[in-house]
């Protein structure tokens, strides 16, 4: 059963003072009947009411009241807005609904976070064209990879609408967010029928309750639809046959979902059909798909997770980390442009730390997109505190060397580099029907800070953390920058007792929580960290697998020559001594030592710190949050000790420093 009460998240707007004034409203250039309008002026009336204790009177004449002008001002840019505070009121101009909607989150937001309603001031344009957010939900309720209790969109194969769906597209409004997809991209079962006469009455529903607050729906396709619903014995994507029947399902599809966004694509991946199997190429599959979507100004967004899954520990020279790029550059250009090609973040899958993907700049003539992972699979369960905003700004800071200038990741998927129109940023999200939303309490500033990020790339780690907390729990000085400091180092700490140095996994099999050292190093998955008595970490160089060389000539020599490789990826590159000597001169062994016994004090330090908050944080939360500092406390000494034991027993190096290891 769903849960019947859920918090608002960052929109649990506090009093920051008590304002004297009452407001009235006027509109010029937009319709004040759309529906975006109508609720970005109901945000706006709820939030000032509650931060200033004024009160909105509409638009009728009142003396001596403020106003709220929304105004269309047609030379500003797609999805933007201008807020400016006076002696008046406020003033938002923006140059369509989205951008009045994001104005009025702004005025909000700028208030939560200390101004007053007169001083508000900010322009801005967003900084990806999609902003998106990817559900891995199933339609039996369960979520892939979701901590935070069932689906609030399926149940029982049914579609779930309710007063949680509208508060959940109002948090993605309120964080820029654009496009969501609904389902799992392993679309299995009743999910196959989401594109029939079974759904699709409830998904316009849906469709119609997101397109109230900006957000295109989307959802996952089953490549082999044309088989599994269409009765069709193929699904190579240049049969006749197969092309005609796509054309009659978008027909259909469009017939009902008129604002339909478009559909979010993994072929070949992990088990699921695609055109591989008809001998043909990944843009093959996805440039039929979109031809026939593009009639309706639809769009396909095609996944790059395609590797093989069947790999033999023996073999070293087939490496996963390659996977990617060795399928989908060749085909640069290839693709057609209602085509966005999504790309995680690393070349394996969202571990605590990876280099970034050589695909995302290494495709010159392609739409692209970043996809990261909120959802804490590899990162903690949302269990452990992991603040990954720090993560994702490396990533979209990091140089591609792809051309001279604009050559960053942000440069690319925002579409500067290549001067395109499509691509963005797209998260697996981590939200669940938990009363809280993310399970834990403070993973939910990993959902609002992917969203800020994604519309504003310059926005700094610690300034979303900032909002985040003013937003969420408006806590004392002293206690946000405690706070503050929890979350920006927590991604560290986890890495830490877990598995530094870039060498990921070592994770417990299918679960992903807590350590298994030799969990995956015999499977076929392709994760291998290579540990023996003499060294650890993957060959990844020119002399191994070659992967470094996938990037632009000054990354791959970076990355090729271990005394220029960053350390904290040293591992991922090159398989080193345990003697090797670190720039900190530490050994390589020495290290793993240090960093475990380390991130475990941490993590003690962390739950330590949360204990200081607990008269500012409302006693809930504060007690969800205690639970899983302790659970995060067993889990960082287990990693510390299942990792220490396996690498001491390895190598038969002891700790320097002569600490206990089991
Ligand atoms: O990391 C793997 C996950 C799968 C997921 C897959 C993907 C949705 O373990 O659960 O499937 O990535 O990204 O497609």
């Amino acid at each position: 059963m769903q849960s019947e009460k859920w918090t608002q998240l960052w929109l649990d707007y506090h009093k920051m003072y008590d304002g004297k004034d009452s407001w009235i409203i006027a509109v010029t250039g937009f319709d004040k009947e759309n529906t975006i309008i109508a609720n970005a002026l109901k945000e706006f009336t709820k939030g000032i009411e509650a931060l200033t204790g004024e009160t909105v009177l509409g638009t009728s004449e009142v003396m001596n009241a403020l106003t709220f002008t929304v105004s269309q001002n047609v030379t500003l840019s797609k999805e933007s807005y201008r807020i400016e505070g006076s002696h008046d009121g406020i003033l938002l101009e923006a140059s369509d609904e989205n951008g009045v909607i994001y104005g009025v989150f702004a005025i909000l937001r700028q208030i939560a976070c200390g101004k007053k309603a007169l001083e508000v001031e900010e322009a801005k344009a967003p900084s990806n064209p999609l902003r998106m957010m990817n559900h891995w939900d199933n339609m039996d309720g369960s979520i892939e990879r979701g901590y935070s209790g069932d689906s609030f969109f399926f149940e029982d194969e049914e579609i779930v609408i309710n007063d949680r769906t509208t508060d959940y597209a109002r948090f993605m409004a309120s964080i820029g967010i654009n496009a969501v997809v609904i389902n799992n991209v392993n679309v299995k079962g009743a999910a196959s029928y989401l594109i029939t006469d079974r759904y699709f009455d409830k998904v316009k529903e849906l469709s119609d309750i997101f397109e109230g607050y900006g957000i295109k729906l989307y959802m996952s396709l089953n490549f082999a639809s044309p088989i599994e619903i269409g009765g069709l014995d193929t699904c190579d994507p240049l049969d006749k046959e197969v092309i005609a029947w796509w054309q009659g399902k978008m027909k259909e599809v469009y017939e009902h979902l008129p604002n339909f966004g478009g559909f979010l694509v993994k072929a070949d991946s992990e088990g699921r059909p695609g055109p591989f199997t008809y001998g043909r190429t990944q843009a093959d599959g996805a440039n039929m798909l979109g031809d026939v979507i593009k009639p309706y100004g639809g769009i396909i967004i095609w996944r790059c997770f395609v590797y093989n899954c069947t790999q033999d520990w023996r073999d070293t020279k087939t490496d996963r980390a390659r996977a990617g790029y060795d399928y989908f550059k060749d085909l640069d250009g290839a693709y057609h442009d209602n085509v966005v090609l999504q790309i995680k973040n690393g070349p394996m899958d969202f571990q605590i730390r990876e280099p970034v993907s050589p695909l995302l700049g290494g495709l010159q003539h392609t739409n692209q997109m970043l996809e990261v992972q909120i959802a804490q699979e590899y990162t903690g369960h949302q269990i452990d505190l992991c603040y990954l905003i720090p993560l994702y700004k490396e990533v979209l800071d990091f140089h591609t060397h792809c051309c001279r200038g604009k050559d960053t990741v942000a440069d690319v998927v925002s579409g500067r580099t290549m001067g395109n129109a499509l691509g963005g940023m797209a998260a697996v999200i981590n939200t669940g029907d938990d009363e809280n939303w993310t399970g834990n309490d403070l993973a939910a500033a990993n959902t609002y800070g992917f969203g800020r990020l994604s519309f504003d790339t310059e926005l700094t780690s610690e300034e979303i953390a900032r909002e985040w907390i003013a937003l969420t729990f408006n806590l004392p000085e002293k206690e946000t920058t405690l706070l503050c400091n929890m979350l920006l180092g927590s991604r560290e700490t986890y890495e830490k007792y877990t598995s530094p140095l870039g060498i990921g996994w070592m994770v417990t099999p299918m679960g992903h929580y807590g350590p298994s050292v030799d969990g995956y190093e015999y499977s076929r998955w392709g994760t291998y960290h290579r540990a023996d008595h003499l060294g650890i970490g993957v060959d990844r160089t020119d002399k191994g697998t070659g992967y470094a060389q996938q990037y632009y000539e000054e990354n791959a020599k970076m990355y090729n020559d271990p005394a220029a490789c960053p350390e904290e990826l040293i591992l991922f590159f090159h398989h080193l001594p345990y003697t090797y000597m670190l720039k900190t001169g530490k050994t390589l062994i020495q290290h793993i030592y240090d960093s475990h016994f380390e991130g475990e004090k941490e993590a003690e330090d962390l739950s330590a710190d949360w204990d200081k908050l607990k008269n500012v944080i409302p006693a809930q939360a504060f007690d969800r949050v205690r639970k899983r500092f302790d659970l995060q406390l067993d889990n960082a000494k287990e990693w510390r000790d299942q990792v220490n034991s396996y690498f001491y027993r390895k190598s038969g190096i002891p700790d320097e420093k002569n600490r206990t290891i089991y």
